[in-house]
């Protein structure tokens, strides 16, 4: 079965999209965004899929790719346009090449304008096509940096995407409403740039005129992606660090696990072996804590409910793991507690019922 989702990065409003085979267990993933990486990793995860490859629509002018975190992280292959320019690729594309991924397929399309290395994406079954920042939801990408190019913008709309099936639905990279998808029919009859009657001569008319403010992070954005978002930092031992932390710095305290939902996890093992070295934090109510489930060792009881007003009660120097019945009220806890500054936290995943379940000890309770 095809396994798809459409994930957005708010800050640039990048769509990216996870493609995969359930059957084989495999995916790939389109213009992943850097912020974003631990984020998508966390639903691959989720999913039960290997990430075999990240594909770039083009050199992207307004955020960085997560194409080497990715590729550091799981192993992917980086998967770019060989018209693009860009350096540190495993695979460079061209016109009609073919991408697996488990029994399915994806067709390249070139589709330059926005840039002279756009491709778009197509699913082997003519039914789904990604057309990075060439074709957009009733608009179109920009054509006035990059090597952008109004007339070839218009033959690649006109000959590679309005040539596929009427209901093949089409995904861009961005979209600045809000909106999803669109189709070829629909955009053929209705693009108020490039559908209808249109002209080559009117689209330039129109593309010459859209009086854009460049990309906020165009000087960044460019040279990173030039370089397939390798950090600056991998090239230069003994530069000065980043000022931020990139996204895959993740917490060395325990072994924990980001989650899709947007939590720290540890799984009972790797709690029962960090306990010494952190605070057990229990959220459930008085009489669950001494209920029948018991309680682990050593935990200190707080009711989520009085959580906020009594964190102060924790250590701020000693690593957080909340505990619950099951595992949701903490991982709330996990998100008040951030709230209140404190930074290294981690959900107990499961609760005392996976803990007791996977036979680790408990004080109180009944057999
Ligand atoms: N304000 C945005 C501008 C983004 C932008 O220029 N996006 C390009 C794609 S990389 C585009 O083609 N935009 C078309 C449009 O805004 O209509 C930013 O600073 O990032
Ligand atoms: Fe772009």
């Amino acid at each position: 079965m095809l396994i798809f989702r459409q994930l957005f990065d708010p800050q640039s409003s990048t769509y990216t999209y996870l493609l995969g085979d359930s059957a084989a267990g495999v995916a790939v993933l389109i213009d992943p965004v850097f912020e974003q990486v631990r984020r998508d990793a966390a639903l691959i995860g989720e999913l039960g899929l290997k990430l075999s490859a990240t594909l770039e629509t083009h050199v992207h002018a307004d955020h960085v790719t997560g194409a080497s975190l990715l590729k550091r992280r799981t192993g992917s292959r980086i998967m770019v346009s060989a018209a693009g320019g860009a350096e540190g690729a495993d695979r460079k594309l061209v016109q009609d090449d073919v991408i697996a991924f488990g029994q399915r397929r994806l067709l390249v399309r070139a589709t330059p304008g926005h840039t002279s290395g756009c491709v778009t994406y197509v699913l082997d079954d003519s039914s789904i096509a990604f057309t990075g920042d060439c074709l957009l939801i009733r608009g179109s990408g920009r054509t006035d940096f990059q090597d952008g190019d109004p007339a070839a913008m218009f033959r690649s709309v006109r000959e590679q995407i309005f040539a596929l099936p009427d209901q093949c639905l089409l995904y861009p990279a961005h979209d600045y409403r809000g909106l999803t998808a669109t189709s070829v029919a629909e955009e053929r009859r209705y693009n108020p740039r490039l559908g209808g009657d249109i002209a080559v001569g009117d689209f330039t008319g129109y593309m010459n005129n859209l009086r854009l403010a460049h990309p906020k992070l165009l000087e960044v954005a460019v040279p990173a992606n030039l370089r397939c978002g390798r950090p600056e930092i991998d090239q230069e031992p003994g530069a000065d660090p980043p000022d931020t932390d990139p996204p895959d710095t993740d917490p060395q305290w325990a072994p924990l696990r980001y989650s899709f939902a947007g939590v720290w996890e540890i799984d009972p093992h790797g709690l029962e072996e960090y306990a010494g070295r952190v605070q057990i934090l229990d959220v459930r109510e008085t009489d669950e804590f001494t209920g029948p489930l018991g309680h682990i060792e050593g935990a200190v009881l707080i009711p989520l409910g009085q959580l906020a007003e009594r964190s102060g009660e924790l250590a701020p120097d000693r690593p957080i793991v909340a505990v619950c019945r099951a595992g949701s009220r903490s991982a709330q806890a996990t998100v008040i507690l951030q709230q209140a500054g404190f930074t290294e936290l981690a959900n107990l995943n499961g609760g005392m019922l996976r803990w007791r379940a996977e036979g680790y000890p408990v004080e109180g309770g009944s057999a």
